[in-house]
């Protein structure tokens, strides 16, 4: 019998400044009754779906940001969703900024995302890896891109876990356009990928890309998903925010490589898929066998190595 899970891109439009996090949530929320209708058990919100994006400003004291994070999930104005997803048996996967005091007093900044199972457990917080943008203040941008300010790295990688009655990744933003993302996820046999994103249409280093976004935006996540065998959840939170015009085009991409479903706007859009995890076998046990094509013995400079070494002339 199929494994199907009907799985649900709830892409967001623009969340302003000004926007109160309770008012978010019953954005959410209403997102999450569209699912019930179409029978959906899993819903993807997107990157940092409870804020506007905030690393497009600089403070030179990073406390004066502490707002925009969150220091528990759930938490008092999250509670809502969490108690609406339960009383619905469905679940969810959350991108929000988190603060997080260690033991020893030291304050962390993550960028992470939440999967909560159908029950209302929580299955995992994954921490962002790749963290792209600028550390320091540049104010000749139009905006800034701080994240690497705003953001620490993920020491703890790329996870998989058994969850819908299948194996479920996730990855952010930036990490989809990383091909390493994708293949340590399936190299622990995902199936589902699941991937919010905010991405800025005007890229400050190379303008001539900017209308590309689109195009780079499903190539790099229809590569990932034929090239692991697995399927791929790309949930956008678009249109003009605080005028940073940024990039919708949510979409569910097959193991096969195919986009299932994609949204048609930039605003609040739910879109559906039902997705047969069996079908990721397909290709995981023929093309992509990674234990019997694979040469890891020849790929030792993707681990030895961070940047590009030259040839020696
Ligand atoms: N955003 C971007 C992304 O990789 C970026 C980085 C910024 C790309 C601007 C293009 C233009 O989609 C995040 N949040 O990682």
């Amino acid at each position: 019998m199929s494994r199907i899970l009907t799985v649900g891109a709830a892409q967001l439009g623009p969340i302003q400044r000004d926007h109160s996090r309770a008012s978010v949530v019953q954005r959410l929320i209403a997102l999450l009754h569209q699912a019930h209708d179409h029978g959906v058990q899993l819903v993807v919100f997107p990157e940092l779906a409870l804020t506007t994006f905030f690393p497009r400003w600089f403070v030179d004291d990073i406390s004066e940001a502490d707002h925009w994070y969150e220091t528990s999930m759930p938490n008092a104005d999250t509670q809502p969703l969490f108690d609406e997803a339960k009383r619905l048996g469905i679940g969810f996967c959350l991108g929000y900024a988190l603060i997080h005091t260690e033991a020893d007093g030291t304050t962390h900044r993550y960028n992470v995302q939440t999967l909560v199972e159908r029950d209302g457990s929580i299955v995992a917080t994954y921490r962002k890896v790749h963290i792209p943008g600028h550390e320091h203040n540049e104010p000749d941008r139009p905006f800034q891109h701080a994240e690497r300010y705003y953001f620490e790295p993920s020491t703890e990688g790329f996870g998989v876990w058994r969850a819908f009655d299948g194996l479920i990744g996730m990855m952010i933003c930036n990490d989809r356009r990383w091909p390493e993302s994708y293949r340590v996820m399936g190299l622990q046999g995902v199936e589902m990928i699941l991937c919010g994103y905010n991405t800025p249409i005007h890229y400050v280093p190379d303008p001539s890309q900017d209308i590309l976004q689109g195009f780079h935006n499903a190539l790099v996540m229809q590569s990932g998903a034929y090239q692991n065998g697995t399927w791929v959840v790309g949930v956008a939170k678009g249109g003009v925010e605080e005028g940073v015009d940024s990039l919708g085009q949510s979409m569910i991409v097959a193991p096969s490589g195919q986009i299932v479903a994609e949204a048609l706007t930039t605003d609040d859009e739910l879109i559906v898929a039902r997705c047969d995890l069996d079908w990721c076998a397909r290709y995981k046990d023929t093309l992509f066998d990674f234990d019997r094509y694979r040469r890891p013995e020849m790929y030792g400079r993707i681990t030895s190595q961070r940047g590009t070494v030259l040839p020696n002339d």
